[in-house]
């Protein structure tokens, strides 16, 4: 049995040397999901379910729980020394911390909202950039807007019927469990790739309507296709990107949040959401964009914009690309 702390160790040497600053980080990432784990597990007995009565700077009401989450993980980086600053998808502005730090960290701190009260799986998004400031000064947001490529590490803690921490640094995907007992998260899922067909498809198409022409031909393929093939793809939405992607990840999936007329950009946000699973999909071995070009390529402008995404096996995400480009003769489908 390999501990997630026993994991990092070995890999510290490779990553950076051995300063042990990134190892901290990753350490705090996952006493953070242990607290987080414990509270969700008695949020209905301890009342800590409903809404706060306030919105987010994206228009959100946000959850008891949501706010939970966010304090504590700032809390537990605040102490870090290595981290000179945090954003997070309920803060306004970046927090600047310590600024001797190297690293700052993106926080999705409980994704999935709208499933907190029904007892539906919800998760925590995290990405981690070495800053670009000089050491010393304070962070500012041009070390959270460095793009996609720039992540050195990124992944997401599901809690759902165990508690996972799924991570990449560059090197693969690794996923362990938390053992409850001895409150260790173990390796469980060691260098993941996800499969290439496609079992499963992930959208919410109550806007289906105000989707690119392209992509609703795409659906209506899809659909088609079902009903002639023997082993066709199910339908799988569960409303958390964490809990859909990890379903899709393990067992070929493709995931959509497109953008309508109305809202092009989309619902889900680029840095705390779209850059961290976009990396995980790759280093899985699938493909991550937003319609037009690679996720990972997309040039950030704001901490809290907004993308469409697109996540799955390589030949889907290339079939969804050609509808959407109206590659796809009309007679084809
Ligand atoms: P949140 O960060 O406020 O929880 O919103 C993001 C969530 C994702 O987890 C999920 O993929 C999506 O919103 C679901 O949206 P919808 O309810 O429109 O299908
Ligand atoms: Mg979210």
């Amino acid at each position: 049995m390999v501990t997630l702390e026993q994991f990092i160790a070995d890999r510290q040497q490779e990553f950076e040397g051995a300063t042990g600053a990134f190892s901290k980080i990753l350490r705090d990432l996952s006493l953070g999901a242990k607290l987080v784990s414990f509270y969700l597990r008695r949020a209905s007995l301890a009342g800590f379910l409903g809404e706060l009565g306030l919105t987010n700077i994206q228009g959100e009401s946000v959850q008891k729980l949501d706010a939970m989450a966010n304090r504590l993980l700032i809390n537990l980086f605040s102490k870090n020394p290595h981290v000179a600053g945090l954003a997070s998808e309920e803060e306004d502005e970046i927090l600047p911390l310590n600024p001797d730090g190297k690293y700052v960290v993106l926080l999705d701190p409980l994704d999935g909202s709208s499933n907190i009260d029904v007892g539906v799986p919800v998760g925590t998004i995290f990405s981690v950039y070495r800053r670009l400031t000089p050491s010393g000064t304070p962070c500012t947001e041009a070390d959270f807007l460095q793009g996609g490529r720039k992540q050195v590490a990124a992944g997401y803690i599901l809690y759902g019927t165990s508690t996972l921490l799924f991570y990449t640094t560059g090197q693969g995907v690794h996923g362990f469990t938390l053992e409850p007992a001895a409150g260790e998260f173990l390796l469980t899922y060691p260098q993941v790739q996800m499969p290439p067909q496609l079992t499963y498809y992930s959208f919410n198409d109550n806007q289906l309507h105000e989707w690119a022409p392209g992509l609703q031909r795409y659906v209506a393929d899809l659909h088609a296709h079902n009903r002639k093939a023997p082993q066709s793809p199910s339908l799988r939405y569960v409303g958390s990107l964490v809990a859909d992607f990890h379903r899709n990840l393990l067992k070929g999936g493709l995931f959509m949040y497109p953008g309508t007329l109305k809202k092009p950009e989309g619902k889900l946000r680029l840095l705390y959401e779209g850059y961290p699973m976009a990396w995980l999909t790759e280093q899985a071995g699938g493909k991550a964009t937003n319609g037009t070009c690679s996720l990972l390529d997309v040039t950030p402008t704001a901490i809290h914009q907004r993308t469409p995404l697109f996540l799955g096996p390589a030949s889907e995400i290339d079939r969804v690309t050609a509808f959407l480009n109206e590659d796809v003769p009309v007679e084809a489908t």
